[in-house]
């Protein structure tokens, strides 16, 4: 017999986790997109050089609960992506986040550049790449769930529709 994921597991699918409440409405698209797919989530502000410990806590928990991937999301020195993926072998997707002064580069760089056998897959800087990595959270899901599959294949065609062209060309200057 084959159970429905939520039927197995205590804990959502994806975990959201930010190092600081400023992070949250920069979470905004992510939550919204996990959302449109009716994927289960829930989002949590531990940070990874204040609260390592909590961190380790909470992801050996969301592990034993089901928890299927992580998305880590930080600004500035942004190790917590990098971190969560040394405590866990299930996928990790990394959101830079912009605010500090070098614009997100410095979160970007901080999440990008893992060691070898330690991986991130890292999004784009900012609202974007958190848009992205429910996006990509959502591909990885539906590998083995087919209704899910379907739900990302009709979100693609309904992307498909959105980018065709509505101007007039020949009032364009
Ligand atoms: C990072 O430092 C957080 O992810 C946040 O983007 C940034 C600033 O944190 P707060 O000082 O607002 O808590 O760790």
């Amino acid at each position: 017999m084959r159970l429905s994921y939520s039927a197995m597991t205590r804990s959502p699918a994806v975990a959201v986790i930010c190092g600081s409440r400023s992070d949250l409405p920069s979470l905004k698209g992510c939550f919204d997109a996990l959302d449109s797919y009716g994927i289960a989530w829930e989002a949590s502000v531990i940070s990874a050089h204040r609260q390592p410990a909590e961190l380790a806590s909470y992801v050996r928990g969301a592990e034993a609960g089901g928890t299927l991937i992580f998305i880590g999301a930080a600004g500035l020195a942004a190790h917590l992506p990098g971190v969560l993926a040394s405590m866990t072998a299930r996928p990790v997707i990394g959101v830079p986040l912009d605010g500090g002064a070098l614009g997100g580069a410095d979160a970007l760089y901080s999440i990008v550049q893992m060691p070898p056998g330690v991986p991130v897959a890292s999004v784009a800087i900012g609202s974007a790449g958190a848009k992205n990595a429910a996006h990509l959270a959502a591909r990885i899901l539906a590998l083995a769930d087919p209704a899910l599959a379907e739900r990302v294949t009709a979100f693609r065609a309904e992307q498909a529709s959105g980018a065709e062209l509505r101007v007039d060309p020949r009032s364009a200057s």
